[in-house]
């Protein structure tokens, strides 16, 4: 296997097994299906240039790419599955196009068992790829990565009604266009930055999708730490899960949890109307081994991210595209299982700690105080703006961001989303005038919300975002991260810090060219970057 794709890579790339727990024969499943994505991408867009749409295979494409993300699916029983799945849709499709000849991954014939599969992948892995520029490549799997969020995003959408074929349709374009051998250098700049363009696009899609359903959050006080009684925790990202479980757990007498990246779902009016939505438990996904064995009741894994299940693997359930060898995997959006387990365990048997945190500070509460914030800005009362955000990991240097935060002045605000926002997002910062120094927008996710946050200063300011006094500081892990890096990018956004390390799929020339032409730099330490930003 060689995987590369996500931030905490072994050095060189992943070769043997990954650091997150991929198995080489998972990543050669992944690889194959990944492939054959591209080939079903391909017969999409021949099909729709003779005006035929196929919204299955559309969503199929988007649930494949989004299976392949860093820390969703361990499971090879269901790669097994999605790729016959992939290959049963695009031959459906191509039989409705005529006068093409396929080849590739548009006419590749998969193994009939998992063995053969897996021996299928190892010949489409990244270290097969043909390519002999070293810069074309990183670009080409800076762009398939990117294509890797825009479909977690447009997923996430899709389970709650929206979708967009134009975006179905630039995505399906941009996963053929990886595999051209012709293009240029510049042309793979392009399709990168037309990726985040797609990804802003994906990303309103799914604000609405969240907003429509469950209305806009609003700043709420969320308890930490328990509330006695029998108990759910839900983890990952996605909302309708949770409000599915909080209707088949009404009156049972069971309290729900959020942990990591669900502590946002607080916020929304139609998640929080449910009285047995208690709290929150825990911090980020690497944590989850130690926090998931303490827990005493059932767990809900509803997105990435995963990791393997230790003491508690008869108490978690995975449901939509994650999945955990041996874990229980419910399918049907019937939580039963999961409940009937919860009430068989323990519980909390007392009430603990009473602390609370602030949620709910996505672009329509922030942009219901714009006036008050406004003003603060002309009087000198805030100096400036950090969006400290993206995702949290394990390694020792996220120590940084912790201590970035606890480091900036009395007179700026820190606004935050995603589940690096856990090595502070307990902090007391204080307020300006009644504005908390420290704003939770949401989940990485609500990245859209941050964007639109940034937008609207800049026009109350008539100046660009790059004039605002606000400095983006970011955490990236996995692939949502880089397809949100393309969006700002795509949207001109300059001098971005970014940590704790480089992407290991960028190559010295590639990075020359961020450098130069949007000015990014490497996080260094705290007081250094604090002294360079404020001046
Ligand atoms: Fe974190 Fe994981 Fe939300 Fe990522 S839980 S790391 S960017 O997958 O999704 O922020
Ligand atoms: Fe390694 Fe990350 Fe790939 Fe897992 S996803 S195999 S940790 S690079």
């Amino acid at each position: 296997m060689f995987c590369y794709q996500c931030e905490q890579t072994a050095k060189g790339g992943c070769t043997k097994v990954g650091v997150c727990g991929k198995k080489d024969e998972t990543a050669a499943l992944q690889d194959l299906l990944l492939y054959l994505s591209k080939g079903l991408s391909q017969v999409a867009v021949a099909a729709r240039e003779q005006g035929v749409e196929d919204p299955a295979a559309n969503l199929f494409t988007v649930k494949a790419i989004f299976s392949t993300l860093t820390n969703v699916n361990f499971d090879d029983d269901r790669f097994v599955a999605l790729i016959n799945d992939c290959v049963a849709k695009r031959d459906a499709l191509k039989a409705k196009v005529s006068g093409v000849e396929f080849t590739g991954p548009a006419a590749l014939v998969p193994a009939a068992d998992k063995a053969g599969m897996i021996a299928q992948g190892k010949e489409y892995g990244i270290e097969k790829d043909p390519e002999l520029n070293e810069d074309l490549k990183s670009l080409k799997q800076t762009l398939t990565y990117g294509l890797k969020g825009v479909a977690a995003y447009a997923d996430h959408a899709a389970i709650l009604g929206k979708e967009d074929n134009d975006l179905y349709a630039k995505i399906q374009e941009l996963m053929a266009a990886t595999l051209s051998t012709d293009l240029t250098l510049e042309q793979c700049v392009e399709a990168a930055l037309e990726c985040g363009r797609q990804n802003i696009r994906a990303m309103e899609l799914l604000d609405d999708a969240n907003t429509s359903a469950y209305g806009h959050p609003e700043p709420t006080e969320v308890k930490l730490g328990a509330t006695k009684g029998k108990a759910i925790l839900v983890s990952g990202h996605d909302l309708k899960d949770l409000e599915t479980l909080l209707k088949q757990t009404e009156g049972k007498g069971i309290n729900i949890y959020t942990h990591g990246e669900m502590l946002p779902c607080h916020a929304y009016p139609e998640l929080k109307k449910y009285p047995h939505l208690a709290g929150h438990y825990g911090t980020a996904w690497q944590n989850q081994q130690k926090e998931f064995a303490e827990f005493p009741g059932a767990i809900l894994m509803t997105t990435n991210c995963i990791q393997k299940p230790t003491t508690y693997m008869d108490a978690i359930f995975t449901t939509g595209l994650v999945g955990w060898p041996g874990a229980v995997h419910v399918s049907n959006d019937d939580f039963t299982p999961v409940i009937e387990k919860a009430l068989a365990m323990g519980g909390f048997p007392a009430d603990t700690d009473k602390s609370t945190v602030m949620v709910g500070f996505a672009r329509n509460a922030v942009m219901s105080v714009a006036g008050t914030v406004i003003d603060a800005v002309k009087s000198g009362d805030i100096r400036h703006f950090f969006l400290v955000g993206g995702c949290d990991g394990a390694k020792p240097g996220r120590n940084y961001y912790t201590e970035f935060v606890e480091k900036t002045p009395a007179d700026t605000v820190v606004l935050t989303l995603a589940c690096g926002k856990f090595r502070f997002f307990d902090k007391k910062l204080g307020d300006i005038g009644g504005i908390p120094r420290l704003l939770d927008i949401g989940q990485c996710n609500d990245a859209y919300s941050a964007v639109q946050i940034a937008l609207a200063l800049a026009d109350a300011f008539d100046c660009g975002v790059n004039e605002l006094p606000l400095s983006l500081v970011l955490s990236w892990y996995e692939q949502k991260a880089v397809a949100i890096l393309l969006s700002l990018l795509a949207l001109g956004i300059k001098n971005i810090k970014l940590g704790p390390s480089l992407p290991a799929f960028i190559t010295p020339n590639v990075l020359n060219f961020l450098v130069d032409n949007y000015n990014i730099a490497p996080i260094s330490t705290p007081d250094e970057d604090l002294k360079e930003i404020l001046g």
